[in-house]
């Protein structure tokens, strides 16, 4: 999978000097973590912690055990009226009882947020963290069926908004995926967001798709009441269970899909700044 650091910090910091030249103001922010020995500038709730695995320092939303919740939220706002991200999660050690449909232990999923409520915020179980969560959008992996949320069978994507899970008649912005979330593999997943349609990616090959896998026209700032947000992820485990685990995660607060998961000469330059945990750096951008 990508490793994306830099080769050293004497190289960064020469990216550091040509920015200092070339981007002399601000205009993008962006939030990266290479992984989460510092979550400096997150601010983690519930069962949420880092932890090391053989992935090295990842951010933990929930363990494998019962009935678990955690969300990690941006401690401060960013602008998300137009966004872009790019992350990769591995669920590990699903396990539990069968029941309500499903064929496949292992539960509940994980959900990438925006929302303007407070940066310590999230819920349990079914509800995958994130239910209740008003003036928010979520991003659902869902890994458990739950016939009265209406979803639309074990293993899909959602685009779910204010905290509701329940999908409605129909599951519509649902997207049924074959292959399992929690089958322990690395997935990666991307999300942007232009100002008028949210696009889901995801897949196990780290390559971007053309196609998305899902979209929904929303008026995100209308939805948050305002164009700043906590960004993050929340998960929730109930009978069933899995290591929900964040690997890596970027966020820039325009649209600019991200192609190819390795830093531009901006992202290393944060990493010369010593900025492991969030970063927002302001760079003028030639608009
Ligand atoms: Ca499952
Ligand atoms: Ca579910
Ligand atoms: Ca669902």
């Amino acid at each position: 999978m990508q490793q994306f650091k830099p080769k050293s910090l004497a190289v960064a910091a020469a990216f550091v000097t040509m920015l200092a030249v070339n981007s002399p103001g601000s205009s993008a922010a962006i939030v990266l973590f290479n992984d989460f020995s510092d979550t400096s500038g997150l601010t983690l709730n519930g069962n949420a912690a880092a932890a090391s695995t053989s992935d090295g320092s990842v951010l933990r939303l929930t363990r494998a055990a019962p009935d678990q919740s955690g969300s990690a939220f941006s401690s401060a706002t960013i602008n998300a009226s137009t966004f872009s991200t790019f992350f990769q999660f591995r669920i590990t050690e699903p396990g539990g009882p069968l029941f309500d449909g499903n064929t496949d232990s292992g539960a509940d999923g994980l959900v990438f947020v925006v929302q303007s409520v407070s940066s310590s915020i999230g819920g349990i179980g079914a509800g995958i963290g994130y239910a209740g969560i008003n003036k928010s959008v979520g991003v659902e992996f869902d890994t458990w069926n739950n016939s009265f949320n209406n979803d639309p069978g074990s293993n899909h994507v959602g685009i779910v908004t204010n905290g509701n899970v329940n999908h409605g008649a129909g599951a519509p912005f649902t997207q049924p995926v074959a292959t399992r979330f929690d089958d322990g593999n690395i997935w990666s997943v991307w999300i942007d967001y232009d100002g008028t349609n949210l696009e889901v990616r995801a897949n196990q090959t780290g390559l971007r798709p053309g196609i998305a896998l899902l979209s929904r026209a929303l008026d995100i700032a209308s939805i948050l009441g305002q164009n700043t947000a906590y960004v993050g992820f929340t998960s929730g485990t109930g009978a069933d269970w899995g290591n929900h685990d964040i690997l890596n995660w970027q966020y820039r607060d325009e649209f600019r899909p991200i192609v190819d998961p390795v830093p531009e000469p901006a992202s290393l330059a944060i990493f010369a700044l010593g900025c492991l945990g969030l970063v927002v750096r302001r760079h003028r951008t030639s608009k």
